[in-house]
């Protein structure tokens, strides 16, 4: 049985790739909901409405497991997805390894964190820290350019650089010992934030965390494939042609995309 994947768009290619790496049996079901992209800036009762559909979907293909790859999506609709499949899948969201990460290195220190509106405004983070107590101080920022800026094929380059000097130059981001990149877009900056910050701040990156996690639920759950026995499947709710490139860029071949 597969694990189904889902993301507004290629954010969580990035998740998706760091899984196969360390998963390389199990295949994947990803859906970039490219139709209704940026999940950022939507309500939490409309990424209620496209999360459950999406699981629709991956629960007709049987998945055994669906990763909400995507933090304005684990934060609007995680408890809603999970009570809706019930026992028809397990949901894992992104939010929790990277919080569990942080209360194991950073009790009693300053941590930021930059997301989607959705995902600042919703303050899961911050309850999330908070209910560690650890006494870890959470500075947050809502980063809506970003994940467009991505989405757009702009990381890399000069424009990608302004944007994200401008952004972690706020003041609300002073002082901070580790960076959360609280969006799944934006592993593809993890660069050049580094660079802003020349090794001065710990970027947080949740994908390999969340692979981990993955792995270890499998595991536990004794859900693990033992042998490869299809390819991953990706479908989207409109074809973009920056989905199809970066499906090219993580997968370094063209997959095919199928329309939902
Ligand atoms: N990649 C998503 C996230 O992690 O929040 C959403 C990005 C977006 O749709 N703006």
């Amino acid at each position: 049985q597969p694990i189904g994947v889902y993301d507004s768009g290629i954010g969580g290619l990035t998740m998706a790739q760091a899984i196969t790496r360390l998963l390389p049996h199990e295949r994947l079901i990803y859906f970039g909901d490219t139709a209704h992209l940026p999940y950022g800036d939507k309500s939490t009762a409309a990424i209620q409405a496209y999360s459950v559909k999406i699981c629709n979907l991956l629960i007709q293909q049987h998945c055994k497991v669906i990763l909400i790859a995507c933090n304005s999506a684990s934060a609007a609709a995680y408890d809603l997805v999970r009570e809706y499949v019930g026992s028809k899948a397990k949901i894992l969201n992104v939010i929790d390894p990277a919080v569990d990460y942080i209360g194991q290195h950073y009790a009693n220190k300053t941590v930021g964190l930059i997301g989607t509106k959705q995902t600042v405004h919703s303050n899961v983070y911050k309850k999330k820290i908070d209910a560690l107590d650890k006494n870890i101080t959470l500075q947050s920022l809502a980063t809506p350019l970003l994940a467009t800026m991505i989405e757009e094929g702009f990381f890399n380059n000069n424009i990608s650089e302004s944007v994200i000097a401008k952004y972690l130059s706020d003041p609300e981001l002073e002082n901070i010992e580790a960076l959360i990149l609280g969006c799944t877009h934006y592993p593809l900056i993890k660069n050049q934030i580094n660079e802003f910050y020349q090794g001065q701040v710990d970027i947080v990156d949740a994908s390999e965390l969340v692979a981990k996690h993955v792995k270890q639920f499998l595991i536990f759950n004794d859900l693990a494939a033992t042998n490869l026995v299809k390819e991953h499947a990706f479908y989207v709710s409109d074809f973009t042609r920056s989905f199809e490139e970066s499906t090219k860029l993580f997968f370094d071949r063209k997959v095919n995309l199928e329309h939902y």
